[in-house]
Parts: structure tokens; C-alpha cells; sequence
């Protein structure tokens, strides 16, 4: 995939406030800090496209970037963050699920974790949702630099077996550190998208 041009287009919180221009889109989702900016950031070659952060953020936005001016990558508002109310859940839930629930653009989801550690429940609700609305996924195990392989093996194995995956979800694995994955991770999403040239 060769990447000519990424620009950041606009944030919103509810459906009236997303691109109406009906480009296809591709959404990132997943626990706050598990490295999704990083991620994004790698697959377009940008160092800073999307803000990283060493403290969890706290922004309840749905960003939108238009990539090769040809479709969107999607970054949705991370969760499982320790520090929030229940009455900031709550809107998580309601600008994530509003997005979802009848979004005709959105082709695949992106369902990143940390190959470190078990699933939570948050991540096992989030895969749900995902199976619910019947939406294309793609997991990704990232940080793949701080474990060996061997550990890396195991814990893809409790990955799958925690989130209950379907024989067909595929699990890739991805380093921001050394973009280790990268290329695979663009060959599926090319693989599952006929938009994508
Ligand atoms: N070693 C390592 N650190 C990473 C990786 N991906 C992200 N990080 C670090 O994890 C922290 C959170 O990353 P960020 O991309 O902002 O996560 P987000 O909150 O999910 O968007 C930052 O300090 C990143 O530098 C990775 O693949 N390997
Ligand atoms: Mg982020």
C-alpha cells in the first residue's frame, strides 16, 4: 500500500458532525493506551498524524482521516481508561455505539490489543459488538516487541480463547517500535476491501 496522502478531517461526537461525502471507512478501536495512535500512525508513514500519548487520554471523539483522499481511517474514542465516572462510560458508549450501529460506510474494525495481557471485559464486549453488527474485524496483538515469541504464541492462544474468536478471525501481530506486522496488516485490510488500490 503505498500512502500519497493523510490529512485529519474532523472530529465528532454524533452522527450529524461525520464526513458526508460516503467514502469508505475503516474504524481503530480499542482499551486507551494499548497503542492505537501508534498504530495509525505507522500504517501511514506519519510520525504524528494522530497524537500519542504516555498518559491515557481522556478525549471522547470520534476522529476522522481521509487517506489517499480515497477513504477514512476512523479513530474511535479508547476505553477502559481507570480514572473515568460511569457517567463518562456511559457517552464512551453512546458516541461508540451511535457510529455502529448503522454506519453503511464502515467496511472493517480494527480491534487492537496489548499481545501482553488477557483480554478484559471491556475488549470481550467490544468484540461482541462487533459480531452484533455484523462488521468485517481484523484483531491486532500490538507491542509485540516487549514479549519473546515463544510468550508471544502463548498469549495469542488466551487472546482467541478469552474473546471467543471465530475460526475465521484472524489475529496479526504488530510492532510500532520496528513496524514489524505492518505489511501484513495492509495486505489483509487490502485483501477484504475492494476499495482499497
Ligand atoms: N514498545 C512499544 N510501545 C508502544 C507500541 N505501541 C504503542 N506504544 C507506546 O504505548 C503508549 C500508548 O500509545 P498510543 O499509541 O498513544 O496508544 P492509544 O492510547 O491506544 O492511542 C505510548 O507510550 C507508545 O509509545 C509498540 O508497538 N511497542
Ligand atoms: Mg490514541
Amino acid at each position: 500500500m503505498e500512502i500519497k496522502q493523510s490529512e485529519f478531517i474532523t472530529s465528532a461526537v454524533h452522527a450529524s458532525q461525520y464526513p458526508r461525502d460516503n467514502r469508505e471507512e475503516i474504524a481503530f478501536v480499542g482499551r486507551s493506551n494499548v497503542g492505537k495512535s501508534s498504530l495509525i500512525n505507522s500504517l501511514v508513514n506519519r510520525k504524528n498524524l494522530v497524537k500519542v500519548s504516555s498518559t491515557p487520554g481522556k478525549t471522547r471523539l470520534i476522529n476522522f482521516f481521509l487517506i489517499n483522499r480515497q477513504f477514512y481511517f476512523v479513530d474511535l474514542p479508547g476505553y477502559g481508561y481507570a480514572k473515568v465516572s460511569k457517567r463518562e462510560i456511559e457517552s464512551w458508549g453512546n458516541i461508540v455505539e451511535e457510529y455502529l450501529h448503522d454506519r453503511e460506510q464502515l467496511k472493517v474494525i480494527v480491534l487492537i490489543l496489548d499481545c501482553r495481557h488477557k483480554p478484559t471485559a471491556d475488549d470481550i464486549t467490544m468484540y461482541k459488538w462487533i459480531k452484533h453488527y455484523d462488521y468485517k474485524i481484523i484483531i491486532v496483538a500490538t507491542k509485540i516487541d516487549k514479549v519473546s515469541k515463544n510468550k508471544l504464541y502463548g498469549n495469542l492462544k488466551i487472546i482467541r480463547d478469552t474473546l471467543k474468536l471465530e475460526k475465521d478471525d484472524r489475529i496479526l501481530t504488530f510492532s510500532a517500535l520496528n513496524k514489524q506486522g505492518k505489511e501484513e496488516i495492509w495486505n489483509t485490510l487490502d485483501s477484504m476491501l475492494d476499495f482499497i488500490s
